[in-house]
């Protein structure tokens, strides 16, 4: 792999990439794809919406949680103080190109200005989640070999807790005169002088959610940043200047980060930032602010349709949603009956798309009339995908086999054996089951390793689901296969029903007969157990082990 000089001081992540050979094919992109040799993508992004918009365009809109008052920081707020982080890194805590900075704070205006400080100072970003435990924090820090890490209040003191080695913990947004922004007060305020990395210099080193084992650590560089918005958003998305954007995914999970900081900024649009994205939240922010961007997950949306259900309206427009333009869902697949009930209650069309931490976005998505309820769409612009068997071999239209894709982005774990299982014959298997139909359209199945085996039958946990969540007292559905003696795995659903349901014997009789009537029958749920919620990730994920311990 040829790779451009790099500006990194430090090639620590240059140094952790995989070997040549065991990356996937890099597709060249759109021709509007050629990126510049020495690029930087945090003072690329706002130096163009600057010179678009303006310094005085409102960029981030912030609601602190205490509080209830609203901030407002324009582009030129952003850029500067964006430039004072990097000062205080580079002059105050010796930060050097290619460094890696941990930032873990909820999603807010200092927390984003945190991401462009460290990129234009040439760091490598860090993300994680917010609400990581100290020991979490401790393994990511040591995998990355971080040197400091920009905490909010309430994640500084899991961080200090952490006790890694060679990372000196520095509150933002807390009280003292050593805390970052009091820091960035005292600073010169003199412009910075952006490093001029290269497009192929890692930008940030973002770690899987995955739910066993060690976290992997993928490596973006710059130019994955500015190619996310060139595909899916330019594409797929199409925002313009006048959006407002919200959502609720993290920052430090990459669906959060391009759909709330990414999309918004390449184009000048403003977006409003949420420390907590609870479907309440989402409700609020979208009528006081006149939001027209949606970013969330399937379950927040049947969430929000729970709470707009008023009354029979017969499916009017909520008045207080008018302005939504545009949804997007990811992070799990989203069912053709939420589609369906969105569009009837809202009169948009929801975005699903498939992404993954290793590919940074979504790279299988559809807009407008290219939807079909219940599928995830087609290949977005620059991206190919194709269903293959273990041996890299095509599957025929129509029937299930391994997702494969390949772009511009690719999947590189910092030196970890678990590439050789993510990358293989040149395409990234995400492990996901998917069919696709002669239409060229991608279907979810299931996790590769969720499908249920029963009696011999292969069963999608989802497609039990989906005819669950069909049925008018389910809110939400799990389904998983429970070991059983004679039949290998027991279909088992664990289903939270509508307050006014009882979880009934009646209830349960019912579900299972509604299904049987919607799918074949042998698919049907054994077993079903009524629970107040379902155990999920920071990222809106069903966390399906847990969901066996519940049993
Ligand atoms: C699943 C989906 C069906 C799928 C992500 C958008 O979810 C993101 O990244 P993660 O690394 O997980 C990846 C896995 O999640 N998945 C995601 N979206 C869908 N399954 N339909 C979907 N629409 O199993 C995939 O392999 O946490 C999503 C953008 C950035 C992201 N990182």
């Amino acid at each position: 792999m040829d790779l451009l000089p790099s500006a990194h001081v430090d090639s620590f992540a240059r140094d952790r990439l995989p070997a040549a050979d065991r990356w996937p094919v890099l597709l060249p992109g759109l021709d509007d794809m050629r990126y510049p040799e020495r690029l930087n993508c945090a003072s690329h992004l706002l130096d163009t919406a600057m010179a678009e918009v303006g310094p005085d365009r409102r960029c981030l809109i912030c609601t602190s949680e205490k509080t209830g008052e609203t901030e407002t920081w324009s582009y030129g707020d952003l850029d500067r103080r964006s430039d004072q982080i990097a000062e205080v890194l580079t002059a105050e805590f010796g930060v050097l190109p290619g460094h890696r900075v941990l930032i873990c704070g909820p999603n807010s205006a200092w927390t984003v200005a945190c991401w462009f400080g460290v990129l234009k100072a040439g760091a490598v970003v860090v993300t994680v989640v917010p609400l990581l435990r100290s020991e979490e924090i401790a393994t990511v820090a040591r995998i990355a070999e971080v040197s400091v890490a920009l905490c909010a209040p309430g994640c500084d003191d899991e961080a200090a807790k952490a006790g890694v080695e060679g990372m000196r913990v520095v509150s933002v947004g807390g009280p003292g005169p050593d805390d970052l922004v009091a820091r960035c007060a005292r600073s010169s305020g003199r412009k910075f002088e952006t490093v001029q990395t290269s497009q192929d210099d890692v930008a940030m080193i973002a770690f899987t959610s995955g739910t066993t084992g060690r976290p992997k650590g993928c490596l973006h560089f710059h130019r994955d940043v500015l190619a996310i918005a060139d595909t899916f958003a330019k594409h797929i998305l199409k925002p313009g200047p006048d959006d407002v954007f919200t959502g609720s995914p993290p920052l430090g999970f990459t669906f959060g980060l391009g759909g709330l900081v990414i999309f918004p900024l390449a184009v000048g649009a403003s977006t409003v930032l949420l420390e907590r994205g609870s479907p309440e939240a989402l409700l609020g922010a979208i009528e006081k602010h006149g939001v027209s961007v949606l970013f969330t997950a399937p379950t927040a949306y049947r969430a929000m349709l729970a709470m707009l259900k008023t009354g029979e309206d017969g499916g009017a427009r909520d008045p207080r949603l008018q302005t939504l333009r545009r949804c997007v869902s990811a992070g799990e697949a989203l069912p053709a009956e939420t589609w369906r009930a969105w569009h009837a209650a809202i009169g948009v069309k929801i975005i699903d798309g498939i992404g993954a931490t290793e590919l940074l976005h979504i790279f299988i998505s559809a807009a407008d009339d290219d939807i079909r309820p219940g599928s995830t769409g087609r290949p977005v612009p620059g991206w190919q995908a194709a269903i293959l068997d273990e041996d890299g071999n095509p599957v025929p239209d129509g029937e299930p086999g391994r997702l494969a894709v390949r772009g511009p982005i690719g999947c590189r774990y910092l030196a970890d054996e678990r590439q050789t299982a993510y990358v293989r014959h040149g395409w990234n298997y995400t492990g996901d089951t998917y069919i696709r139909d002669e239409d060229g359209y991608f279907w979810y199945q299931a996790r590769s390793d969720d499908m249920i085996i029963s009696s011999g039958y292969n069963i999608a946990g989802p497609e039990v689901e989906n005819a669950l969540l069909r049925h008018p007292a389910v809110l939400e559905a799990g389904v998983i296969g429970m070991p059983d003696p004679d039949r290998g795995q027991l279909v088992t659903a664990f289903v939270v029903l509508r307050p006014d349901t009882p979880a009934s014997e009646a209830t349960v009789k019912e579900l299972q007969e509604f299904v049987k009537l919607r799918i074949a029958p042998y698919k049907y749920p054994r077993a079903i157990h009524c629970v107040p919620q379902l155990p999920r990730t920071a990222t809106g994920k069903l966390q399906r082990f847990r969901l066996r311990d519940l049993a």
